[in-house]
């Protein structure tokens, strides 16, 4: 991680835990707002005001949360707008690398090698992890915003008339119903899988399992009354959120996070629903099994051998890697 602007040590996957040995994700640390006028958002400052060509995205093809801004930037049809580079999927002792893995690509806008060098770009003396997403403002030379949450919201209404789809994946009479629902399904799922996966001790591992189990049998039974998408007919944001955690369950959680009680495809509901979401215009071009197995199982903390696995057989998806 970066201590004052300077990368310390080799990179490991957890650096913090509570007093169960269970995972602690590092809170978000620039929370700024593109909005149509510039004016501020719900959180930091003003002066972001939605231009073509001014923002770019920083993703990993590997990683849930940002892929949540894949899929956002993809469905409202901003991919002229706001530009993109992808890191490579196996994790570095620096962290995140440009380079030219398949699927990867260069730093085009600051020409860095790792993304810690973004992040001391913005500020010098940044303390922290330099995680993906990391939404970049070329006009003023700083990070926005790097909270997938936020910039999935920011991209669904900031970017006003440069959207080209209207698509509306927070509509306005839906909006305490997908809150709700993003609050149960984030930690007991999106994270559930990353606090099994990173425990550090048996009962924090076993608290995890649980809540991921548990909000998959819920959200099984939400779907048996056939309804298309989480919130009814609707493809909201709950789905984007929820998607990019199915999609790389059977491939990587279930085996190196150790949530190996039912493989998605063992759920009638939610494989059904995966392939639905899979099918929905745009998303299945933001999904590369390959980044993912690859970027999973070269965390060298879990997975000293870095051997991918072969499988699963996700050919009932479309899907090889
Ligand atoms: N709160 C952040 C979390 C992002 C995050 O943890 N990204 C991971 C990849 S899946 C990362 O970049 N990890 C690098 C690190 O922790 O050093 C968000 O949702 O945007």
């Amino acid at each position: 991680m970066l201590v004052d602007g300077k990368w310390t040590a080799e990179w490991k996957p957890v650096e913090k835990t509570d007093e169960k040995g269970g995972f602690v994700r590092q809170t978000s640390s620039f929370r700024n707002w593109v909005t149509p006028d510039g004016v501020a958002g719900p959180t930091g400052e003003a002066g972001f005001g939605a231009e073509p060509g001014r923002y770019h995205l920083y993703i990993a093809l590997i990683c849930p949360w940002a892929s949540r801004t894949l899929i956002g930037r993809k469905l409202k049809g901003l991919e002229s707008v706001i530009s993109l580079s992808i890191v490579e999927p196996m994790i570095t002792e620096e962290g995140w690398r440009f380079g030219d893995y398949p699927g990867s690509t260069e730093d085009s806008v600051n020409g860095a090698t790792y993304l810690h060098q973004v992040y001391t770009k913005a500020d010098p003396h940044f303390t922290g992890r330099a995680t993906v997403p990391v939404l970049w403002d070329k006009k003023r030379g700083t990070i926005v915003n790097n909270e997938s949450a936020d910039i999935l919201r920011m991209l669904n209404s900031g970017f006003g008339d440069l959207a080209t789809s209207d698509l509306d994946l927070y509509p306005a009479d839906l909006a305490s119903e997908i809150d709700a629902l993003n609050d149960r399904i984030y930690p007991r799922l999106n994270n559930g899988v990353y606090r099994a996966g990173f425990a550090t001790r048996q009962v924090a591992y076993d608290e995890a399992f649980d809540d991921v189990f548990d909000m998959l049998d819920e959200l099984e039974a939400r779907l048996a009354d056939g309804r298309p998408f989480l919130h009814g007919d609707r493809f909201t944001e709950t789905d984007v959120r929820l998607f990019v955690t199915l999609i790389r369950f059977d491939a990587a959680y279930h085996g190196l996070f150790k949530c190996n009680l039912r493989r998605i495809s063992d759920y009638p509901g939610l494989s059904g629903y995966l392939k639905r979401v899979l099918e929905f215009p745009g998303i299945r071009d933001t999904v590369s099994i390959d980044h993912i197995k690859h970027g999973y199982y070269s965390m060298k903390a879990l997975n000293p051998q870095r051997i991918v696995p072969r499988g699963p057989d996700l050919s009932d998806l479309g899907l090889s890697g």
